[in-house]
Protein backbone atom coordinates (compact mmCIF):
# COMPACT_ATOMS: atom_id res chain seq x y z
CA UNK A 1 0.00 0.00 0.00
CA UNK A 2 1.47 2.94 -0.97
CA UNK A 3 2.30 6.09 1.87
CA UNK A 4 1.54 9.45 1.54
CA UNK A 5 3.27 12.26 3.29
CA UNK A 6 1.89 15.78 2.86
CA UNK A 7 4.23 18.35 3.12
CA UNK A 8 2.36 22.07 2.72
CA UNK A 9 4.68 25.17 1.23
CA UNK A 10 3.29 28.46 2.33
CA UNK A 11 5.46 30.44 -0.45
CA UNK A 12 4.58 33.57 -1.93
CA UNK A 13 8.25 35.09 -1.93
CA UNK A 14 9.00 33.66 -5.53
CA UNK A 15 6.72 36.57 -6.79
CA UNK A 16 4.63 39.40 -5.87
CA UNK A 17 1.16 38.60 -6.27
CA UNK A 18 0.40 37.89 -2.32
CA UNK A 19 -2.30 35.01 -1.21
CA UNK A 20 -0.51 32.19 -2.64
CA UNK A 21 0.89 31.22 0.61
CA UNK A 22 -2.63 30.33 1.15
CA UNK A 23 -2.73 27.72 -1.47
CA UNK A 24 -1.64 24.50 0.92
CA UNK A 25 -4.64 26.00 3.32
CA UNK A 26 -7.09 25.75 0.63
CA UNK A 27 -6.18 22.35 -0.89
CA UNK A 28 -6.72 21.22 2.88
CA UNK A 29 -9.94 22.50 3.01
CA UNK A 30 -11.10 21.32 -0.23
CA UNK A 31 -10.51 17.94 1.28
CA UNK A 32 -7.13 16.66 -0.13
CA UNK A 33 -6.84 14.39 3.06
CA UNK A 34 -10.09 12.66 3.32
CA UNK A 35 -10.34 12.58 -0.68
CA UNK A 36 -7.11 10.38 -0.51
CA UNK A 37 -7.52 8.81 2.78
CA UNK A 38 -10.85 7.41 1.17
CA UNK A 39 -8.54 5.58 -1.50
CA UNK A 40 -7.22 3.94 1.56
CA UNK A 41 -3.94 5.07 1.69
CA UNK A 42 -1.57 5.31 4.69
CA UNK A 43 -1.83 9.55 5.02
CA UNK A 44 0.01 11.87 7.53
CA UNK A 45 -0.40 15.49 7.33
CA UNK A 46 3.50 16.92 8.46
CA UNK A 47 1.88 20.21 8.19
CA UNK A 48 4.04 23.45 6.31
CA UNK A 49 7.43 24.01 5.93
CA UNK A 50 8.28 27.85 7.76
CA UNK A 51 8.90 30.19 4.96
CA UNK A 52 10.64 33.54 6.68
CA UNK A 53 9.82 36.77 5.77
CA UNK A 54 10.73 38.74 2.63
CA UNK A 55 13.31 40.74 3.85
CA UNK A 56 12.27 45.00 4.47
CA UNK A 57 14.54 46.30 1.69
CA UNK A 58 15.65 43.46 -0.50
CA UNK A 59 18.71 45.47 -2.27
CA UNK A 60 20.84 42.42 -2.48
CA UNK A 61 17.96 40.30 -4.40
CA UNK A 62 16.52 43.02 -6.37
CA UNK A 63 20.32 44.24 -7.37
CA UNK A 64 20.86 40.75 -8.67
CA UNK A 65 17.31 40.28 -10.51
CA UNK A 66 16.38 37.47 -7.80
CA UNK A 67 13.65 38.87 -5.56
CA UNK A 68 13.87 37.66 -1.96
CA UNK A 69 16.60 35.30 -2.90
CA UNK A 70 17.83 34.95 1.02
CA UNK A 71 14.13 33.24 2.11
CA UNK A 72 13.38 31.98 -1.01
CA UNK A 73 16.58 29.56 -0.65
CA UNK A 74 16.77 29.18 2.83
CA UNK A 75 12.97 27.77 2.71
CA UNK A 76 13.64 25.64 -0.28
CA UNK A 77 16.77 24.53 1.64
CA UNK A 78 13.83 22.85 4.75
CA UNK A 79 11.67 21.97 2.18
CA UNK A 80 14.66 19.59 0.78
CA UNK A 81 15.65 18.07 4.24
CA UNK A 82 11.86 17.09 4.70
CA UNK A 83 11.34 15.63 1.33
CA UNK A 84 14.48 13.41 1.97
CA UNK A 85 13.44 12.50 5.07
CA UNK A 86 9.68 11.20 4.00
CA UNK A 87 11.28 9.25 1.06
CA UNK A 88 13.90 8.08 3.63
CA UNK A 89 10.56 6.72 5.80
CA UNK A 90 9.52 4.63 2.97
CA UNK A 91 6.47 7.67 1.93
CA UNK A 92 5.19 9.40 -1.22
CA UNK A 93 6.39 13.36 -0.96
CA UNK A 94 2.79 15.03 -1.87
CA UNK A 95 3.92 18.92 -1.66
CA UNK A 96 1.23 21.62 -1.71
CA UNK A 97 2.98 25.26 -2.77
CA UNK A 98 3.12 28.06 -2.58
CA UNK A 99 4.55 29.52 -5.53
CA UNK A 100 6.04 27.24 -8.10
CA UNK A 101 9.82 28.53 -6.57
CA UNK A 102 8.99 25.40 -4.56
CA UNK A 103 9.95 22.90 -6.98
CA UNK A 104 13.82 23.69 -6.39
CA UNK A 105 13.56 22.45 -2.79
CA UNK A 106 11.05 19.81 -3.58
CA UNK A 107 13.39 18.22 -6.64
CA UNK A 108 16.59 18.61 -4.42
CA UNK A 109 14.73 16.25 -1.79
CA UNK A 110 13.79 14.03 -4.26
CA UNK A 111 16.67 13.83 -6.59
CA UNK A 112 19.33 12.43 -4.36
CA UNK A 113 17.25 8.99 -4.22
CA UNK A 114 17.20 8.73 -8.19
CA UNK A 115 19.92 8.37 -11.08
CA UNK A 116 18.04 9.49 -13.59
CA UNK A 117 14.98 11.24 -12.28
CA UNK A 118 12.23 12.25 -14.61
CA UNK A 119 10.40 15.15 -13.92
CA UNK A 120 6.68 15.71 -15.83
CA UNK A 121 6.37 19.84 -15.96
CA UNK A 122 2.38 20.58 -16.01
CA UNK A 123 2.09 24.58 -16.53
CA UNK A 124 1.85 27.26 -18.86
CA UNK A 125 5.44 28.40 -18.64
CA UNK A 126 8.37 26.76 -18.97
CA UNK A 127 10.23 27.88 -16.01
CA UNK A 128 13.30 27.99 -17.37
CA UNK A 129 14.45 31.56 -16.71
CA UNK A 130 17.43 32.48 -14.92
CA UNK A 131 18.43 36.05 -13.48
CA UNK A 132 19.86 36.77 -16.48
CA UNK A 133 16.83 36.04 -18.82
CA UNK A 134 13.76 36.70 -16.84
CA UNK A 135 11.75 39.53 -17.26
CA UNK A 136 10.43 39.87 -13.95
CA UNK A 137 13.38 38.99 -11.51
CA UNK A 138 10.66 36.66 -9.68
CA UNK A 139 11.69 32.77 -8.66
CA UNK A 140 9.09 31.48 -9.42
CA UNK A 141 9.95 31.48 -13.08
CA UNK A 142 13.15 29.52 -12.33
CA UNK A 143 12.85 27.12 -10.87
CA UNK A 144 13.05 24.66 -13.65
CA UNK A 145 16.18 26.28 -14.61
CA UNK A 146 18.01 25.95 -11.61
CA UNK A 147 17.01 22.17 -11.07
CA UNK A 148 18.90 22.30 -14.68
CA UNK A 149 21.95 23.84 -12.25
CA UNK A 150 21.54 27.36 -14.44
CA UNK A 151 21.31 30.02 -12.26
CA UNK A 152 22.50 31.34 -9.14
CA UNK A 153 24.36 28.57 -6.86
CA UNK A 154 22.36 29.49 -4.04
CA UNK A 155 19.28 28.13 -5.89
CA UNK A 156 21.09 25.58 -8.10
CA UNK A 157 22.98 24.45 -4.92
CA UNK A 158 20.13 23.45 -2.93
CA UNK A 159 20.55 20.11 -0.72
CA UNK A 160 24.27 20.80 -1.36
CA UNK A 161 24.33 19.30 -4.70
CA UNK A 162 23.81 20.37 -8.47
CA UNK A 163 22.02 19.44 -11.22
CA UNK A 164 19.02 17.72 -9.82
CA UNK A 165 17.77 16.45 -13.41
CA UNK A 166 18.99 15.96 -16.99
CA UNK A 167 17.55 18.01 -19.67
CA UNK A 168 16.80 14.64 -21.57
CA UNK A 169 14.52 13.37 -18.63
CA UNK A 170 12.11 16.10 -18.65
CA UNK A 171 8.82 16.48 -20.42
CA UNK A 172 7.16 20.22 -20.06
CA UNK A 173 3.21 19.41 -21.10
CA UNK A 174 0.54 23.04 -21.45
CA UNK A 175 3.58 25.31 -22.29
CA UNK A 176 1.73 28.56 -24.09
CA UNK A 177 4.02 31.63 -22.95
CA UNK A 178 8.23 31.67 -23.01
CA UNK A 179 9.95 34.48 -23.00
CA UNK A 180 12.89 34.49 -25.51
CA UNK A 181 15.98 32.91 -23.20
CA UNK A 182 13.33 30.06 -22.38
CA UNK A 183 12.90 29.20 -25.91
CA UNK A 184 16.67 29.28 -26.45
CA UNK A 185 17.44 27.34 -23.52
CA UNK A 186 14.54 24.19 -24.86
CA UNK A 187 16.00 24.28 -28.66
CA UNK A 188 19.80 24.63 -27.26
CA UNK A 189 18.74 21.63 -24.71
CA UNK A 190 16.41 19.67 -26.68
CA UNK A 191 14.21 19.28 -23.96
CA UNK A 192 10.82 17.78 -24.57
CA UNK A 193 7.97 19.85 -25.01
CA UNK A 194 4.36 19.27 -25.52
CA UNK A 195 2.99 22.95 -26.05
CA UNK A 196 -0.32 23.50 -26.41
CA UNK A 197 -0.04 23.43 -30.13
CA UNK A 198 1.11 20.01 -29.67
CA UNK A 199 -1.88 18.72 -27.57
CA UNK A 200 -4.25 20.21 -29.80
CA UNK A 201 -3.23 18.67 -32.36
CA UNK A 202 -2.59 15.04 -30.89
CA UNK A 203 -4.89 15.03 -28.50
CA UNK A 204 -3.98 14.60 -24.85
CA UNK A 205 -3.96 10.96 -25.13
CA UNK A 206 -1.21 10.71 -27.80
CA UNK A 207 0.40 13.10 -25.61
CA UNK A 208 0.48 11.29 -22.83
CA UNK A 209 0.83 7.99 -24.04
CA UNK A 210 4.20 9.31 -25.45
CA UNK A 211 5.35 11.25 -22.46
CA UNK A 212 5.19 7.82 -20.48
CA UNK A 213 6.28 5.17 -22.92
CA UNK A 214 9.47 7.94 -23.16
CA UNK A 215 9.82 8.35 -19.43
CA UNK A 216 9.62 4.94 -18.57
CA UNK A 217 12.21 3.47 -20.73
CA UNK A 218 15.17 6.27 -19.60
CA UNK A 219 14.35 7.19 -15.28
CA UNK A 220 14.17 5.40 -12.37
CA UNK A 221 11.59 7.71 -10.90
CA UNK A 222 9.37 10.68 -12.12
CA UNK A 223 8.16 13.96 -10.37
CA UNK A 224 5.26 15.03 -10.85
CA UNK A 225 5.12 19.05 -10.79
CA UNK A 226 1.54 20.73 -11.97
CA UNK A 227 1.36 24.41 -11.90
CA UNK A 228 -2.80 24.69 -11.48
CA UNK A 229 -2.12 27.65 -14.14
CA UNK A 230 -0.93 24.89 -16.78
CA UNK A 231 -5.24 24.78 -16.57
CA UNK A 232 -7.05 27.32 -18.93
CA UNK A 233 -7.93 30.08 -16.48
CA UNK A 234 -11.59 29.06 -17.03
CA UNK A 235 -11.46 25.80 -15.14
CA UNK A 236 -8.49 27.06 -12.93
CA UNK A 237 -8.60 30.98 -12.01
CA UNK A 238 -7.00 31.27 -9.08
CA UNK A 239 -3.83 31.39 -10.30
CA UNK A 240 -0.99 34.56 -10.14
CA UNK A 241 -0.24 34.41 -14.11
CA UNK A 242 -3.26 32.86 -15.55
CA UNK A 243 -2.80 32.24 -19.47
CA UNK A 244 -5.55 32.32 -21.96
CA UNK A 245 -5.91 28.69 -23.95
CA UNK A 246 -5.06 26.49 -21.20
CA UNK A 247 -5.91 22.88 -21.04
CA UNK A 248 -8.82 21.67 -19.76
CA UNK A 249 -10.18 20.31 -16.58
CA UNK A 250 -10.97 17.00 -18.37
CA UNK A 251 -7.80 17.00 -20.44
CA UNK A 252 -6.13 16.99 -16.84
CA UNK A 253 -7.74 14.26 -15.38
CA UNK A 254 -7.26 12.24 -18.18
CA UNK A 255 -3.34 12.74 -17.98
CA UNK A 256 -3.31 12.12 -14.05
CA UNK A 257 -5.42 9.18 -14.73
CA UNK A 258 -3.51 7.65 -17.00
CA UNK A 259 -0.55 8.25 -14.92
CA UNK A 260 -2.01 6.27 -12.50
CA UNK A 261 -2.22 3.94 -14.68
CA UNK A 262 1.25 3.65 -15.77
CA UNK A 263 2.30 3.93 -12.17
CA UNK A 264 4.97 6.12 -12.93
CA UNK A 265 4.91 8.66 -10.52
CA UNK A 266 7.32 8.76 -8.10
CA UNK A 267 7.05 12.41 -6.06
CA UNK A 268 4.04 15.14 -6.98
CA UNK A 269 3.66 18.95 -6.06
CA UNK A 270 0.54 20.99 -6.82
CA UNK A 271 1.96 24.82 -7.08
CA UNK A 272 0.43 28.54 -7.18
CA UNK A 273 -3.49 27.64 -6.30
CA UNK A 274 -4.24 31.47 -4.90
CA UNK A 275 -7.17 31.47 -2.76
CA UNK A 276 -7.15 35.24 -2.99
CA UNK A 277 -8.10 35.82 -7.39
CA UNK A 278 -10.32 32.36 -6.86
CA UNK A 279 -13.84 31.60 -7.05
CA UNK A 280 -15.66 30.26 -4.00
CA UNK A 281 -11.74 27.64 -3.60
CA UNK A 282 -12.40 26.16 -7.18
CA UNK A 283 -9.14 25.72 -7.97
CA UNK A 284 -7.97 24.21 -4.68
CA UNK A 285 -10.84 21.88 -5.59
CA UNK A 286 -9.83 21.20 -8.81
CA UNK A 287 -6.48 20.69 -7.82
CA UNK A 288 -7.49 18.08 -4.72
CA UNK A 289 -9.55 16.36 -7.50
CA UNK A 290 -6.50 15.77 -9.75
CA UNK A 291 -5.18 14.40 -6.72
CA UNK A 292 -7.44 12.15 -6.81
CA UNK A 293 -7.16 10.86 -10.09
CA UNK A 294 -3.51 11.19 -9.76
CA UNK A 295 -4.06 8.16 -6.98
CA UNK A 296 -6.15 5.69 -8.48
CA UNK A 297 -9.48 7.19 -8.02
CA UNK A 298 -12.10 5.69 -10.32
CA UNK A 299 -15.71 6.80 -11.77
CA UNK A 300 -17.26 3.64 -11.58
B1 LIG B 1 5.06 30.03 -12.96
C1 LIG B 1 7.53 34.69 -16.56
N1 LIG B 1 8.10 33.74 -17.49
O1 LIG B 1 9.68 34.51 -15.56
C2 LIG B 1 8.61 35.12 -15.57
O2 LIG B 1 3.70 30.47 -12.61
C3 LIG B 1 6.34 34.09 -15.83
O3 LIG B 1 5.60 29.23 -11.87
C4 LIG B 1 6.72 33.01 -14.87
O4 LIG B 1 4.98 29.11 -14.10
C5 LIG B 1 5.57 32.20 -14.32
O5 LIG B 1 8.35 36.06 -14.80
C6 LIG B 1 6.02 31.27 -13.26
C7 LIG B 1 7.04 35.89 -17.33
MN1 LIG C 1 2.95 28.73 -14.72
MN1 LIG D 1 5.22 27.26 -12.92
MN1 LIG E 1 1.84 31.15 -12.00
Amino acid sequence: MKKISIIGVPMDLGQTRRGVDMGPSAMRYAGVFERLERLHYDIEDLGDISIGRAERSDDEGLRLNLRNLKAVAEANERLAKAVDDVIKRGRFPLVLGGDHSIAIGTLAGVAKHYKNLGVIWYDAHGDLNTAETSPSGNIHGMPLAASLGLGHPALTNIGGYSPKVKPENIVLIGVRALDEGEKRLIREKGIKIYTMHEVDRLGMTTVMEETIAYLKGRTDGVHLSLDLDGLDPHDAPGVGTPVIGGLTYQESHLAMEMLAEAQLITSAEFVEVNPILDERNKTASVAVGLMGSLFGEKLV
